[in-house]
């Protein structure tokens, strides 16, 4: 697998050497300053890349070209925003990056209620805490309708956490939750978010779904055309959040899509972390299902519990079989090879990582992209593939 590293842009206080020092071979990043939905400018897109090639690497994804809520929402300006959408694609491709993850989660993108969850090695972790994010949805933010969104035993544990936590606790989650987190395309405060929800009020899973297959089957095309490859990110944390629907949440999502949208060009990114917060997606399955549309790879890992809270887990602990994941995607990439496939190697990133060593008392960090942490996480996994590429290019001596 290609060893790739998310990198925010010049501003990331995470800089290309310390990719560099970490082992990564190539850069996953996007234009975060023009995240507006303008489109993204062949001049613009050419200099981010000199500028990764001259620290010594390589351009390999684009995460993500975003795409806006009048595109989900199918109104408004989403034709303005598909075209946008599209000459960033054909830019992007011109400039040599063939691989462009995206999402369709409606107004929040990936969502933490705790950015600062001290783990037993005394790191701090990102975590979900499903009852505070449901106490912050049906008792702060009192969204109408909430409280019947809820089972009755996730709306007790929520009263209960309610109780527990003050309105400090409260600012923090809304912070969170609503607020910034890094490659977020919007930050609202209370009323700009009550504002973002009425838009899609009355917009069900069905209309979503479909909204994403008239997307997909404008941009699949194109872009197989092209010879690029789409991943679509899955939703993080795979659940309806404000009693929005998110779409690409399970096989059956997935399954769903690729059968409405065939092109090989339609793929996946596997993103472990995203769907192990779900007991029932087994991502080792999903690995071998999908194969040869996985584009692009998240390796993370999750502790879940029982009442629909994650953690996020070190990168081969946790509830994803980590090191039988990586074995399902190089068997992937052999399979590619003997087929001939240009594009056998998988790109993967080290996803998140823990707060550790210096990173803890930085002013500036991005939540889950530290640089100690995610070093660890990238040697922890290159350890896993250089034992497997030594076990299979070793298998006589082995067994004989
Ligand atoms: C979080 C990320 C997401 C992801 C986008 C992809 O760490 O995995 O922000 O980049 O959802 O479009």
């Amino acid at each position: 697998m290609r060893q790739t590293w998310r990198w925010f842009g010049p501003d990331d206080p995470v800089t290309l050497d310390n990719a560099k020092q970490a082992g990564a071979q190539g850069i996953v990043t996007a234009l975060h300053h023009l995240y507006d939905g303008r489109s993204w400018r062949l001049e613009d897109v050419v200099e981010r890349r000199r500028i990764i090639e001259a620290a010594g690497l390589s351009w390999d994804v684009c995460e993500s070209i975003p795409v806006s809520d009048a595109i989900k929402r199918r109104d408004g300006v989403w034709r303005r925003d598909i075209d946008a959408w599209k000459d960033s694609l054909a830019n992007l491709v011109r400039a040599g990056v063939r691989t462009v993850c995206y999402n369709f989660m409606p107004i929040v993108d990936w969502t933490r209620t705790d950015l600062r969850y001290p783990t037993s090695a005394k790191g701090l972790a990102l975590r979900f805490d499903f009852p505070a994010f449901v106490a912050y949805d049906a008792f702060v933010l009192r969204r109408p309708g909430a409280e019947q969104d809820y089972p009755a035993a996730a709306l007790s544990a929520a009263r209960a956490r309610f109780a527990e936590l003050d309105a400090q606790a409260f600012a923090v989650i809304e912070k969170n939750v609503i607020g910034g987190m890094p490659a977020r395309q919007s930050e609202y405060n209370r009323a700009q978010f009550a504002e973002a929800l009425s838009a899609f009020a009355g917009l069900t899973a069905d209309d979503l779904r479909a909204n994403l297959l008239a997307f997909v089957g404008e941009i699949g095309p194109m872009a197989e055309e092209l010879g690029a490859r789409l991943a679509l990110h899955p939703a993080d944390p795979p659940i309806s959040l404000f009693g929005l629907p998110r779409v690409a949440s399970t096989a059956a999502d997935y399954r769903a899509l690729f059968a409405a949208a065939p092109s090989p060009a339609n793929g996946i990114t596997l993103c472990a972390g995203s769907l192990g917060s779900r007991p029932d997606n087994d991502l080792v399955a999903m690995a071998r299902e999908f194969g040869p549309r996985v584009h692009f790879a998240h390796l993370r890992n999750v502790a879940r519990e029982a009442d629909g809270s994650f953690v996020e887990a070190e990168h081969l602990s946790g509830d994803v079989d980590m090191v039988a994941l990586v074995r399902a995607l190089l068997d992937e990439e052999k399979r590619r090879r003997n087929a001939g496939r240009a594009d056998a190697e998988i790109p993967m990133r080290p996803d998140h990582g823990h707060l550790l060593a210096d990173d803890i008392g930085k002013a500036r960090i991005n939540p889950g992209y530290s640089h100690v942490g995610r070093l660890k996480g990238l040697a922890e996994l290159r350890g896993v593939m250089r034992a497997f590429e030594w076990i299979d290019a070793n298998s006589r001596q082995l067994t004989g």
